[in-house]
């Protein structure tokens, strides 16, 4: 096997493992809005703009808890974390909530095209419930 045969080789099997991994959990094709549940939430998203953009986005959160009432004054923590590079967001984001139940994440900053995954935790660190959406962004 020949040099240019192994480097090949080695781009094909690169190329099955990107594609492999990049799976979108969002009902909307683009990724940018859906529904995710958990133990004690049901999570409605949705990015403003959507898709998301390399830069600032908002991202607006709805979360009721089983029984289908407004979740308020719930704490939330968001990071955004790109897994091909092994860095997170330049920028932190910020959590208002704008009635009850209904949350946006301000300056949510995508620095960079690829694939992010942003992960939402649910209530107090301590009992924290985690759920995570992957953006391709363009
Ligand atoms: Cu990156």
């Amino acid at each position: 096997m020949n040099f240019r045969r192994i480097v090949s080789l080695v781009w094909t099997l690169a190329l099955a493992l990107f594609f492999a991994a990049c799976g979108s959990e969002g009902s909307s094709a683009d990724g940018s809005e859906g529904e995710l549940s958990t133990d004690s939430y049901e999570l409605q998203y949705s990015l403003e703009p959507s898709p998301a953009q390399v830069g600032e986005n908002m991202l607006m959160l709805s979360v009721k808890d089983t029984d289908g009432e407004p979740v308020a004054a719930l704490p939330i923590r968001v990071e955004a974390w790109m897994e091909a590079h092994g860095h997170g967001s330049e920028a932190t984001p910020e959590i208002m909530e704008m009635s009850d139940g209904h949350y946006h994440v301000e300056n949510l900053v995508l620095q960079m095209p690829g694939v992010w995954s942003i992960t939402i935790e649910l209530g107090p660190e301590e009992e924290a419930e985690a759920v995570s959406i992957e953006l391709n962004v363009e």
